[in-house]
């Protein structure tokens, strides 16, 4: 009896150690098979009790309960300590530092085109300027046969033009805007038109969408003096450079007559000539006196008024102001061009 006591004794020692030594849920499981299982010596031992003399039954009986009683609970114990240090693992790899300063908000910003386009508006505003938008879809009319470009002209090829159902078409200008505007308001009028405009035309210099601003005055005995200074006073406001140089050369547009072509001195290069504008002067813009038959189309009465207008395009007008090497830039809409504005 005394030999079966002991090793009940020295099977418990041996289970204390091996939970001693378990670190993980896996390892403890094993244990409870080893020391508690069916097939474990403990297990087996009180399977014999019944052929041990009547007497020694309760005592081995008492002592192996006693033992497993005891390992049971080792486990428990040790079963919460390896549940309380899975957790702290846990809490440490995951922990929020709520001190860390925020990642911060990206500020958006407007396109250089709507910052360039915002400029001319504010410019011409104060000097009393009316701002107007029209549509972008138009009719032949407004489009081109109110401006003296007749059927069959050049320009209305459909090489050039995009043309919709029903005869509507996506205006290549906004000259139908002033038509629009001269048919509404009586003379004397000033007013720009603003906006996007549609050639059938794609290459490195074209895209099939550009933006135009137009401009138009109309009072009694205006003359082509009145419009070379309007252009030259812009021009030099819009680029903040007081004695920017702007020359005048004659040219040809359906409806303007006379008509002529704008250019300014290079303002990436002061004028001396550089990649851009070669020999130091930029095209910039094309205007001249309101053709009397365009007048006509508008309503107005051209033996007592008259006017000048001009057109000059948006986007190449930014990319002279901030330095935009490439059109194409200008449309790609790339986050990380777009963020430098
Ligand atoms: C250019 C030339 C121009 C106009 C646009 C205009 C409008 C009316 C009557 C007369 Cl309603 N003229 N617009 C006049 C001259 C030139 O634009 O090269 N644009 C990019």
């Amino acid at each position: 009896m005394q030999e079966i006591l002991q090793k009940i004794e020295q099977l418990q020692r041996a289970a204390e150690s091996s939970i001693q030594s378990a670190i993980d849920e896996k390892m403890t499981e094993q244990v409870r098979i080893d020391f508690l299982g069916k097939n474990s010596p403990l297990t087996e031992l009180l399977k014999t009790v019944g052929k041990l003399p009547p007497s020694e039954r309760p005592v081995i009986g008492d002592a192996v309960n006693k033992a497993k009683d005891y390992i049971q609970l080792l486990m428990f114990k040790k079963k919460a300590d390896i549940d309380a240090k899975t957790m702290g693992d846990r809490m440490a790899r995951d922990r929020l530092d709520v001190t860390l300063p925020g990642r911060g908000q990206q500020l958006g910003s407007l396109h250089p085109i709507t910052q360039v386009r915002d400029r001319i508006e504010a410019l011409f505003s104060s000097i009393g300027f009316d701002v107007s938008e029209g549509f972008e879809i138009e009719d032949e009319w407004h489009n081109f046969e109110a401006l003296n470009i007749p059927a069959h002209h050049p320009a209305r090829n459909e090489q050039d033009t995009f043309y919709l159902e029903n005869g509507k078409l996506l205006r290549t200008h906004t000259s139908p805007v002033q038509i629009r505007y001269m048919l509404e308001h009586q003379p004397p009028m000033r007013m720009i038109a603003p906006g996007r405009v549609y050639r059938r035309d794609f290459d490195a210099t074209h895209t099939p969408m550009f933006h135009q601003t137009e401009g138009l005055v109309i009072d009694r005995q205006v003359n082509f003096g009145h419009l070379k200074q309007m252009i030259s006073q812009f021009l030099r406001r819009f680029f903040e450079k007081n004695d920017l140089q702007v020359r005048f050369r004659a040219s040809y547009f359906p409806f303007t007559e006379p008509s002529a072509e704008a250019d300014m001195q290079c303002v990436l290069c002061d004028g001396k000539g550089c990649s851009v504008c070669g020999n130091g002067w930029l095209e910039i813009l094309g205007c001249g006196m309101v053709h009397p038959d365009v007048l006509a189309a508008g309503g107005i009465d051209s033996n007592e008024f008259t006017g000048y207008a001009f057109g000059f395009g948006m986007d190449r007008l930014a990319m002279l102001y901030f330095g935009i090497p490439d059109l194409r830039l200008v449309f790609e809409n790339d986050i990380r061009f777009l963020r430098q504005f």
